[in-house]
């Protein structure tokens, strides 16, 4: 069986529709054939300034939410990053290897950096993708599925994977990007032209799938649409309206053609509303269940810890392996 990993940050108190179509919604269907390694990375949550009773509860929440969307611990190996110190072991590893000026084109470096300034940006924010390549090979991972923002995030694991390999011999999988094209990129309903992002200046175009149903109706009722009246899909002169078809279909099953033909002859008012109704009928049992497994916290922290344990056998087998072929004296065990 091939193996995937992917990972989620706990920053935020919900995922927001991006998080979900781009990245989990295609989590929860390969675990039905792959051998699937899932984790919240709170590691990566350091980068940005954290009040750590909220670290811990967006983490807990993170992971509800994880399996109220599908994930089922008895066909996927969940767990927290900083439950494995392999991570940060195998992340310094791949530092000494990663070159400073590769390092630094990484675009949601330069955009986050940018947006916060020098002064309020951490090294660990540089370091990331850095980090990022070692959850993933860590785990020998075949595939990584994520949303295309990630992208040039693998292409360097990729480059320091391939590095490894060809300095101290094979070692690592060279894992690939599995980004679903149709939902890879899920826009800000009022600017339909960015991606949905938890940090966006507003919060009034990003559907978090924990908010009540009314707040999100309320927002995809407002969503920017653009001039004409024709429900087609048309990313370039209508990108609002293709950015609501693609959550449409993604959600419903229902191919964007046929949704076309559905609302011809009528307007945008009736579109959205359909829209609203597809959104809310998906996420209201989400939410239920994540409320309810939150309410067990016991039981959840079983979850998370068992998954840790299956997680460590990989990951430490990896790190002897690498530091094997680097030459560091072996440790008695
Ligand atoms: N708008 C999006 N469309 C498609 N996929 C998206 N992802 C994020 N936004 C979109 C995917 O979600 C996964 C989780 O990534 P993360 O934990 O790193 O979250 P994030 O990327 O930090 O989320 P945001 O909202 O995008 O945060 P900021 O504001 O920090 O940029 C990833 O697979 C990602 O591709």
């Amino acid at each position: 069986m091939k193996r995937v990993l992917s990972g989620i940050q706990p920053t935020a108190d919900s995922f927001h529709l991006g998080n979900y179509l781009g990245a989990v919604k295609q989590w929860v269907d390969l675990q039905k054939d792959h051998d699937a390694f899932y984790c919240v990375v709170d590691l990566h949550a350091l980068t940005v300034e954290t009040e750590p009773a909220l670290l811990r509860r967006r983490t807990l929440v993170a992971a509800a939410q994880l399996i109220a969307l599908g994930l089922d611990p008895s066909k996927c190996t969940l767990f927290i990053q900083s439950h494995l110190s392999e991570h940060n072991q195998l992340g310094w590893v791949l530092e000494c290897l990663a070159g400073f000026g590769e390092a630094s084109r990484m675009t949601q470096f330069k955009d986050k950096s940018q947006k916060s300034g020098a002064d309020r940006t951490v090294v660990g924010l540089f370091t990331y993708p850095i980090l990022q390549a070692a959850d993933i090979m860590l785990y020998q991972a075949h595939r990584v599925p994520v949303g295309e923002d990630q992208r040039q995030h693998i292409e360097l694991t990729r480059d320091l994977g391939q590095r490894f390999n060809s300095r101290y011999g094979e070692t690592f999988v060279i894992p690939e990007a599995h980004i679903m094209k149709s939902a890879a990129k899920i826009n800000d309903l009022q600017d339909p032209t960015a991606k949905m992002s938890k940090s966006s200046a507003s919060n009034a175009g990003v559907i978090d799938i924990l908010d009540a149903t009314d707040i999100n109706v309320k927002k995809i009722k407002s969503a920017v649409t653009d001039a004409g009246k024709e429900v087609v899909f048309d990313e370039k002169n209508k990108p609002g309206i293709s950015n609501l078809l693609t959550i449409h279909s993604a959600l419903s099953g229902i191919s964007i053609t046929e949704l076309e033909n559905e609302f011809a002859g009528k307007g945008y008012g009736d579109f959205k509303g359909a829209v609203a109704d597809v959104v809310t009928a998906y996420f209201a049992p989400v939410r239920e269940k994540t409320q309810q497994l939150l309410a067990d916290e016991a039981a959840l922290l079983k979850i998370l810890n068992d998954g840790s344990q299956k997680a460590r056998a990989v990951a430490s087998a990896t790190l002897d392996k690498t530091y094997a072929a680097l030459g560091l004296v072996p440790r008695n065990k």
